[in-house]
This record gives structure tokens, C-alpha cells and sequence, in this order.
């Protein structure tokens, strides 16, 4: 549906690290008015679209977002204003006004608050919640969450180059089922953390950080944690997200905390080995985004058992999508519509990917607030997944609570 715009304006606002991030409001005809706020990532991708920052030292570290804040009031708000946009064509006019192929002159965090606000004000004029106005009539399947119980890598201080540890609740009829259970075993891990005498502290993403002597007693702490909680391994899985752009150097693999150097051939036997011996159901960058060879390698040996994720590999991009998928690379994708920066290139890449067969997985980033956007998202496209981190800080629960409201509002209960 067209509809005309009347005001946008942006600000600056803070997000869960205490970073500067970008919030836009936009107001339609008829005084529709909604706002969106922009997250932001820690292990960002090299091909994700340009996030803008200031760079005034003087200002949040040279992190300040006024210049993206500038863009949106006085650089594209007075190209918008008082004319009528579907969507699409609002997104399309948005990416003809930056030029570049990364949103590298207007910046992806004014664009997308942007384009984000206009959606939640188009979905209000429609007399609609957004899953709805963005699904239609297939907008009712709830996503499985994946919530992340232990942080590691560079969202957390400790000793575990692994960035996330999540469970998978697989075997429930509803959505606020799998939610309790997650956060049951959130609190049974919590209990057995104690226990041991080991920090509960959390990290960016609300899980647990404590300092673990690998990999696999991060798996085991988990599944006794499962246990404890009242479930099983088969009703409760795992996945993760071991973010190993972060690793890559020239042909190897550097494991920063560990101190560990492999090469692509054994960093894939060493996760054959973990799918082998635990309940994982998923990896998400299990090799580096420029490590294509890789990727084709561990599509082949150990795509038909576990679910290949890729984030920095796609960076939610679809030409950069249509280029690995037409290699047969992965088996999932996870979108962040902050990575290319307007709706409607999110909507695109998740069309093309369920086309060809992928599972689609929403996300939140580590610098979150409390929009919810992602969850109406999920919910809308029929993702079969979500991942929004643990069941603990507001910015992570108000995704989660969200979908408990969608789930309410769709199957009444
Ligand atoms: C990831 C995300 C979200 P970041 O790597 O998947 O969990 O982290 O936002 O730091 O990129
Ligand atoms: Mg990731």
C-alpha cells in the first residue's frame, strides 16, 4: 500500500553496551507515527553494510552517531517527506539516494531506522500488528528460539573462543513452552555454575561467561544443566556460534583466547568431532567468511547432519547470498537487517533463500535496545528460528516477550 509521508526525524539514543545508536520516527498521513531504534554487533562481519560513526574522539570514543542522525533529518527526510512510498519503493528511493553498494555515504543504521519506522507506521495505518502486515495470510509460525546461555568469544571476558553456546528447545508444541523450558535451564545451569564455585556473571548477550577449560565442558555444563532442569537431549538441543571470521589469518585459524592454530581441514575435524559426540543441531560461522573452499568442504562432509549458518559469510546481503548459495555453500542463514540496511533487502534475501531450500533464522545483535522489530519479523517470514540471547537483560526479553504476545494473539492462548 502507497502512503504519504509526513515527518521523519531521528536521534540519538543509547544501547545495551552504553554505545550511541540511531532511532528514527516516522509519521504518516493521518498521524501514524512509529519509531524504530538500530542495533549494533561486536563480530561484525568485513561485508556487512556501513555502519556511520562519528569518529569524534571527543564524543562516546569516536563512536557517536550524530552524522548518521544529521543524514536522516537533513539529508534524506527532505527528499521523503510529502511524497507517497510502498515499501519497496521507500527502501529503493533510500538506496538511490546513498549510491554506494554498502550504505557507505548515508550509513546502514540511518537507513535502516528508516525504513524500519516507515514499516511500523505503514503496518499501524493498516490497523495491524507488523508480523501480519509483513507475513499476510502465512504469517502463523512461530519460531523455535535459540537462546544463548553461555557467552564466550567477543562478546565476554573470559576464556571461551566459541561466541555462543545456545540451547535449542525442538520439542514443544508453543512457542512459550520452548521459552519456559529455556529459561528453566537457564536457571538450572545458573544453580550448577554456583555449585562449582564458577562465575555467573553474564556477558553482552545475557548468557553466563564463566572461565571453562574448553569447548566441551561448556557442552557438558549445558546438558547437565538440561537435565537438571527436568528435560533431555532430545526434546532440548544445541547450537553454536563460533564466529570464526574472528579467527581467520591468511590460511589459518587463530584461536585467540586458547592460543590454539589450526588450518581449515582440522578446525572442520574438530567440529565433525563435536556434532559426533553432542546433541548440536547447529553451527553458525564455523569457518570464515573469505574461506569459501572451506565452506564447500564442510557443506559436503557435514551439511546433511547439522545446520551450517551463515553470518558473516552472507551478511544478510542477496547478491552476496546468490553468489555462495549458487555454490551450494550452507545450509541456513540468519538475518540481521542491520547487515545490509533496509527492509525490503532483508525481505528479499530471506524469499531467495527459502526458495533454495534454507532455514531461515532471525537475530538480534550484541548491542541491542529494547525494539522488538526482529521478533514481528520472524513471525512474519514463517523463520524457523530466532535467535534473541539469553532469558535475562530487558533488550534480550523484550524480543522474547514479544513473541509470547504474537503467539497469544495468533492461537489465543
Ligand atoms: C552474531 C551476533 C549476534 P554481533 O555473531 O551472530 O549474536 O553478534 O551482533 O556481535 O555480530
Ligand atoms: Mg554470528
Amino acid at each position: 500500500m502507497k502512503t504519504e509521508i509526513k515527518e521523519i526525524y531521528a536521534r540519538e539514543i543509547i544501547d545495551s553496551r552504553g554505545m550511541p545508536t540511531v532511532a528514527v520516527t516516522t509519521k504518516l498521513r493521518g498521524e501514524f507515527c512509529a519509531t524504530a531504534s538500530v542495533p549494533s554487533g561486536a563480530s561484525t562481519g568485513k561485508y556487512e553494510a556501513h555502519e556511520k560513526r562519528d569518529g569524534d574522539k571527543n564524543r562516546f570514543f569516536g563512536k557517536g552517531v550524530l552524522g548518521a542522525v544529521k543524514n536522516v533529518n537533513d539529508v534524506i527526510a527532505p527528499k521523503l517527506v510529502g511524497c507517497c512510498f510502498t515499501q519497496r519503493e521507500l527502501d529503493c528511493k533510500i538506496c538511490s539516494l546513498d549510491k554506494s553498494e554498502n550504505k557507505s555515504n548515508l550509513g546502514a543504521n540511518a537507513t535502516l531506522g528508516i525504513s524500519l519506522s516507515f514499516a511500523h507506521a505503514s503496518a499501524k495505518q493498516c490497523a495491524m500488528p507488523l508480523y501480519k502486515y509483513i507475513g499476510g495470510a502465512l504469517h502463523a509460525k512461530m519460531p523455535i528460539p535459540l537462546l544463548n546461555i553461555i557467552n564466550g568469544g567477543a562478546h565476554a571476558s573470559n576464556n571461551l573462543d566459541i561466541q555462543e553456546f545456545m540451547i535449542a528447545p525442538v520439542g514443544f508444541n508453543t512457542f512459550g513452552d520452548a521459552i519456559r523450558c529455556g529459561c528453566e535451564v537457564y536457571h538450572a545451569l545458573k544453580s550448577l555454575l554456583v555449585k562449582k564455585g564458577l562465575s555467573v556473571s553474564v556477558g553482552d548477550e545475557g548468557g553466563f561467561a564463566p572461565n571453562l577449560t574448553s569447548e566441551s565442558e561448556a557442552i557438558e555444563l549445558i546438558i547437565e544443566a538440561i537435565k537438571h532442569a527436568g528435560y533431555d537431549t532430545d526434546t532440548v538441543k544445541i547450537a553454536l556460534d563460533a564466529a570464526s571470521s574472528e579467527w581467520h589469518e591468511g590460511e589459518k585459524y587463530v584461536l585467540p583466547k586458547s592460543g590454539e592454530t589450526l588450518s581449515g581441514s582440522e578446525l572442520i575435524a574438530r567440529w565433525d568431532q563435536l556434532i559426533s559426540k553432542y546433541p548440536i543441531i547447529s553451527i553458525e560461522d564455523p569457518l570464515g567468511e573469505d574461506d569459501t573452499d572451506g565452506w564447500k568442504m564442510i557443506t559436503e562432509s557435514l551439511g546433511s547432519r547439522v545446520m551450517l549458518v551463515g553470518d558473516d559469510l552472507f551478511v544478510t546481503n542477496p547478491k552476496i547470498f546468490e553468489k555462495h548459495a549458487s555454490c551450494g555453500i550452507g545450509n541456513a542463514i540468519l538475518i540481521k537487517p542491520n547487515q545490509i540496511g533496509t527492509l525490503t533487502e532483508a525481505l528479499d534475501v530471506i524469499a531467495e533463500a527459502k526458495e533454495r531450500g534454507y532455514k531461515i533464522i532471525l537475530s538480534h545483535r550484541s548491542g541491542e535496545t529494547t525494539d522488538t522489530s526482529v521478533a514481528d519479523i520472524a513471525v512474519g517470514v514463517g523463520a524457523q528460528f530466532i535467535k534473541a540471547g539469553a532469558p535475562c537483560r530487558g533488550e534480550r526479553v523484550a524480543k522474547y516477550n514479544r513473541l509470547l504476545e504474537i503467539e497469544s494473539e495468533i492461537y489465543s492462548i
